[in-house]
């Protein structure tokens, strides 16, 4: 449970840091799945599936920029989503019906781990209600130096600002020198393992790279209202799959309660995600084939 204070905060600057969600037991088996994984990468040469790989990536020094969709990959992430603090955070900020929309273990490697530039979710995935948020569990301490999750405070309810590059491209990411983009403003998120980030679907956020020896592990559970449906974007795989499958998949997303078939319509500002950048598998891939403009 996180305090009335905390649940105020989130939403009038579209951020929270929820210190010590994890049990320290939780936080032990996460990490040991996590650097499994990690090390399986090491046969890995090509990004795939399972992981998309940095630059630099080898047998001998594993890069990952990231380990796709790890409730899929490991069922203790989902189990912990379902069953733990994070899911009573969860209904206090999104209500009684709540859903995943996707999932993503961040893994800046150490010595360079790439940026994520500037962005608002929402920009990727427009609903029909904005009661979404990404959780960023951390599970190594994130430090200035390892490329903490910064933010705009109160860009949740501001405009979107455009996320299509100089050639018209969705590059996933702001122009640098968009005069809408407040980046004197920013707040870096850092904290302790075990330790939880919130934004908002809406809040402006990036990180720099990873300039530290220690790797930056971030775990991200996206959700929303099980009422906000999606206008378009999302996970790839979702958009792939026949509507059963859709409907079998979109069971097995939800965290509490359950579907809601009418979806909740309210004014939101909604930019498509459009035209698509050549390759889509992963933000760091979008952002470099969209031609988005580095602001780190
Ligand atoms: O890893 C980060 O610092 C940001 C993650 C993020 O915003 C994303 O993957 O969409």
């Amino acid at each position: 449970m996180i305090s009335r204070e905390q649940i105020e905060f989130y939403f009038e600057h579209g951020y929270l840091l929820v210190e010590d969600v994890l049990s320290a037991e939780q936080l032990r088996k996460m990490q040991e799945i996590t650097y499994d994984f990690i090390d399986r990468s090491r046969h890995v040469s090509e990004s795939n599936d399972v992981y998309d790989l940095d630059g630099g990536h080898s047998r001998e020094t594993p890069k990952l920029t990231r380990i796709k969709l790890p409730h899929k990959q490991h069922p203790f992430f989902w189990d912990v989503l379902k069953a733990s603090r994070i899911t009573e955070v969860l209904r206090q900020l999104v209500g009684p019906n709540a859903v995943l929309q996707t999932s993503k273990l961040n893994a800046k490697a150490p010595g360079g781990g790439a940026a994520v530039e500037w962005h608002q979710d929402w920009a990727f995935y427009p609903h029909t209600n904005d009661d979404m948020l990404a959780f960023g569990v951390m599970l190594e301490d994130v430090t200035p130096e390892n490329g903490p999750l910064q933010v705009i405070p109160g860009s949740h309810k501001g405009p979107i600002l455009s996320h299509n590059s100089r050639d018209g491209i969705f590059c996933g990411a702001v122009d640098p020198d968009d005069p809408a983009f407040q980046r004197d403003k920013a707040v870096s998120i850092t904290g302790r393992a075990g330790s939880m980030s919130v934004h908002h679907a809406r809040t402006l956020h990036g990180s720099a790279p990873n300039v530290s020896d220690k790797a930056r592990l971030m775990l991200f559970y996206e959700c929303c209202a099980a009422d906000a449906w999606p206008l378009m974007g999302g996970s790839a795989y979702l958009q792939r799959l026949p509507q059963r499958e859709q409907w079998e998949d979109l069971l097995d997303r939800v965290i509490i309660g359950e579907p809601v078939l009418e979806p909740r319509m309210t004014q939101v500002p909604v930019r498509l995600p459009l035209p698509p950048a050549e390759d889509v598998s992963s933000i760091f891939q979008l952002q470099k084939s969209g031609g988005a403009r580095s602001a780190f």
